[in-house]
């Protein structure tokens, strides 16, 4: 095992096993009060963490210091989601101090792969839009960037999912239950927020309105701060996440007029607000909660960004767009636009147009959807009660807007107003929050080259019109400290050996590897290194399922959020179809295969429960019938979170990648399977398209209908029933659903799977991939066959991967959006 050489990290280069062994002990001892023959691993994990936070929190104050002493322009990342997952491995691989903990546990008797075990997931997030807020962070700290993460400090994070009979159980995730050694509470950063109440307009003796808002309650933030640890520690930024808590802000008002409970209740108590992450991924649920969630963490970041802005500028804000850049993650932290403009407005009785040209050089918002149910609408009446000056505001930017640029463009043009309004007219009017984040924004992009054109055309074409440059694209990344140097140490030490080891910090170098694809000992040693991982992943699986899997067979991985567009329901129908081929045929050509599944679905969402069901059940019949001997697997993982992720992708041979063409915006799976030599099955549909750029058409299989043709089949009419009467296999094994084949006893217990693909109009067209997608799995069958093709291909994908580093992301937001310059922290 090659040790990190410690010129890597200077930092932490004069820190051997011998040293770092004495800190842990003195931790254990002086931090947790536990002597070494009592010590758990739940106690040796917090003597770790403290030793490990000794080199985080130094660099931590240095980092701070250089910010405020150089005045540097930030970037502020507003996300009501950050899926970190776990911290431990991660901080002790970016401060080069894994190997010498590792050891120093060894010489105490303590397995740090175990060790790392204890800590909880740090959930905060659903999927795709939380991961790469995480990952974002991560290259900013590796980059040298001021920038700080704001979001909430959930209590519960992404609810815990159990399999009961094969069906998803929900449990609350109590992550911080006994402490998190990651966080440190800054209560000299409080802030209070104001909710609810009433407006009133004052005249000033010139004529003069001014507006002034009387809260019904005000909530108290309290913040907590995450250290970001940067690759070689060298800055360590800020994750500042708000607690919500009752402030002893008391409504008189109310009380005098004798509302006493009332007064205390109103509406959604304060402690609530930051109590539960929202489980939805792509579906709007509108909710109150939901609602004070997105305003009171904006708020609390703007009221500490001004505080720090002010410690230098005072009230002079002229400098504050220079100084000051705020990410928008999605529209979820939106309300930020209007909340700006109100403080420099009502509180700082700065000028309209003055306060509004600061905001949208202050703001940029990035879209990570098209889904309609996902493009987030308040109603008018929810704003009124629990916003009203905001509300105002709204009305006026959007009336000031369609009258002048607007009206400009397309003069007299109700229909175009219609469309570009924020207010979104009908029984019961809305708030299109997209239309207010492109308006209050300087740039918008998306996520991937065809979901950014997409945007353009599809979603905002009107404002492309308007504004042809604030349209924009940046394509998603991953961190590879995480989604390589970490999960896959064995591999990062092949690369180490061949290419040297400062890819971590420019993952171009990895182009270099290609160089290998076709020697036969690197192929060896390479796919030794992806059969070894496959033999660790098997025993998870056996500890987590009970099922017995051949690390010889093709591992063939489909993990992200259970939604429809994502199509797990088209990878069952093949799997289903593969099984009922078998049935007839045991002698069936095909090289055996292992179907992987991790995925939760939205509590809400039935049909995606249902699809967990049926893959659930499928898998009892299917892992259980010895006339297939072992040629089939289906397994699902339970739980699938961040840190599952981590032992699964590095064992994965083949990565399903198969959403509707122009349903998924980007994807970032698919960057880190590839990346760790996984050879994807997909449609050119998000960074799928970017993918088979970078790694060549051989060395991917794409299949099924284009964007396009998507758009021409909707628009011609599609019926899934000519596939249904037509496909004699795809007739058969949709019938399956409504016997009680996979539930004895229940006949038609999966029928709504097959009800929505036939009554239901199949809307994410899998009857009409089915043929492209399984004649691209005999491709992977034949693919797999040629071990050395296999293994070239492999290589490839993980050589080529360069682009979707989230370096390179973040170096094209600070090139096309945020201007912002690095200060790499001279550390004493
Ligand atoms: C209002 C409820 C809600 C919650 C989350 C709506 C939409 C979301 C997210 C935008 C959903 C999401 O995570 N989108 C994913 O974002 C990734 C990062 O850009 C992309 O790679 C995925 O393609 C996209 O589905």
């Amino acid at each position: 095992m090659a040790t990190n050489n410690k010129s890597n990290f200077p930092l932490t280069a004069s820190i051997t096993a011998q040293t770092f062994k004495e800190s842990i002990i003195k931790h254990l001892n002086a931090t947790h009060g536990t002597d070494i023959n009592k010590a758990t691993n739940r106690s040796w994990w917090d003597a770790v963490t403290s030793a490990l936070n000794e080199h985080v929190h130094s660099s931590l104050s240095q980092t701070q210091r250089t910010y405020f002493e150089n005045d540097t322009r930030a970037v502020h990342y507003f996300s009501l989601e950050f899926l970190m997952g776990r911290l431990t491995g991660n901080n002790l691989h970016n401060l080069g101090l894994y190997d010498v903990a590792k050891q120093a546990l060894n010489e105490l008797n303590v397995d740090i792969t175990e060790l790392v075990d204890e800590e909880e997931d740090m959930a905060l997030g659903n999927g795709g839009l939380g991961r790469l807020a995480a990952c974002f962070i991560d290259s900013l700290a590796t980059m040298h960037l001021p920038a700080v993460g704001y979001g909430i400090h959930y209590e519960h994070g992404l609810f815990r999912q159990e399999f009961q009979d094969g069906h998803q159980i929900e449990r609350p995730d109590s992550w911080r239950e006994y402490g998190n050694p990651f966080e440190i509470c800054r209560p000299e950063s409080i802030q209070e927020v104001p909710v609810y109440g009433y407006v009133e307009t004052k005249f000033d003796d010139n004529g003069g309105i001014s507006k002034v808002w009387h809260p019904g309650r005000v909530i108290k933030g309290v913040p907590w701060d995450v250290p970001i640890v940067g690759y070689k520690g060298t800055n360590v930024n800020i994750l500042r996440l708000w607690e919500s808590r009752a402030s002893d802000f008391f409504n008189w008002d109310v009380f005098n007029a004798g509302g006493y409970h009332d007064a205390h209740k109103e509406n959604v108590e304060a402690e609530t607000v930051s109590k539960v992450l929202y489980p939805n991924d792509d579906t709007d649920a509108g909710k109150e909660l939901r609602l004070m969630q997105q305003y009171f963490f904006s708020a609390c970041s703007l009221k500490d960004i001004i505080k720090r802005y002010q410690r230098v500028h005072n009230d002079d804000w002229s400098h504050f767009s220079t100084q000051v850049a705020v990410q928008l993650n999605d529209t979820h932290p939106a309300i930020a636009i209007p909340e700006l403009l109100r403080i420099l407005v009502d509180e700082y009785g700065q000028d309209w147009d003055y306060a509004w040209t600061i905001c949208r050089e202050t703001f940029s918002y990035t879209n990570h959807t098209l889904l309609p149910e996902a493009l987030e609408k308040w109603s008018v009446r929810l704003f009124e009660k629990l916003l009203p000056r905001h509300l105002e505001i709204i009305y006026e930017i959007n009336q000031r807007f369609l009258a002048t640029e607007v009206e400009a463009k397309w003069p007299g043009n109700d229909l175009v107003k219609s469309k570009l309004s924020i207010i979104e007219e009908g029984n019961e009017r809305m708030v299109r929050m997209g239309n207010l984040s492109v308006i209050g924004s300087n740039k918008v992009n998306g996520v991937a080259e065809v979901h950014s054109a997409l945007v353009k055309t599809d979603l905002f074409p009107e404002f492309d019109a308007l504004w042809p440059e604030k349209l924009t694209n940046v394509t998603n990344g991953v961190t590879p400290r995480r989604w390589l140097k970490a999960c896959n140490p064995s591999l990062s030490d092949l690369i180490d050996r061949t290419v040297g080891d400062q890819w971590p910090t420019n993952l171009e170098l990895l182009r270099e590897l290609d160089k290998s694809a076709d020697d036969l000992a690197f192929q060896k040693e390479f796919m030794a290194i992806k059969h070894d991982n496959k033999v660790e992943l098997a025993k998870v699986i056996k500890e987590l399922t009970n099922v017995e899997v051949d690390p010889s067979a093709i591992f063939d991985i489909q993990i992200k959020r259970l939604h429809e567009y994502k199509r797990q329901h088209l990878n069952l129908l093949h799997i289903m179809a593969l099984y009922r081929r078998l049935l007839q045929n045991p002698d069936y050509d095909m090289h055996p295969r292992v179907f992987i599944f991790g995925a939760k679905a939205a509590p809400g969402y039935a049909l995606a429960k249902d699809i967990i069901y049926a893959i659930n059940k499928v898998a009892d019949k299917v892992n259980n019938d010895p006339r297939i001997n072992n040629k089939l697997k289906v397994v699902f993982l339970p739980n699938y979170r961040v840190s599952l992720a981590e032992k699964m992708i590095p064992a994965a041979d083949v990565s399903e990648q198969i959403s509707t063409a122009g349903k998924e915006a980007s994807g970032t799976g698919n960057m880190k399977l590839a990346l760790n030599g996984a050879i994807t099955i997909g449609t050119l549909d998000g960074a799928n398209i970017e993918i088979a750029e970078e790694v060549g058409i051989d060395n991917v299989v794409i299949f099924g209908l284009t964007v396009d043709e998507v758009k021409a089949v909707n628009k011609a009419g599609y019926s899934p029933w000519d596939y249904y009467y037509g496909n004699p296999e795809i007739k058969a094994v949709l019938d399956w659903f409504e016997t009680d084949y996979f539930t004895p006893g229940k006949p038609g217990e999966l029928a709504s799977i097959k009800h929505s693909l036939l009554e239901g109009g199949d809307p994410y067209l899998c009857l009409a991939d089915f043929d492209g997608y399984s004649k691209a799995h005999q491709q992977i069958n034949t693919k797999y066959t040629d071990k050395r093709g296999w293994a070239k291909s492999a290589i490839l994908n993980t050589a080529y991967m360069g682009k979707f580093n989230s370096d390179r992301s973040i170096q094209d937001y600070v090139d096309r959006i945020w201007k912002l310059k690095p200060y790499p922290v001279k550390n004493a």
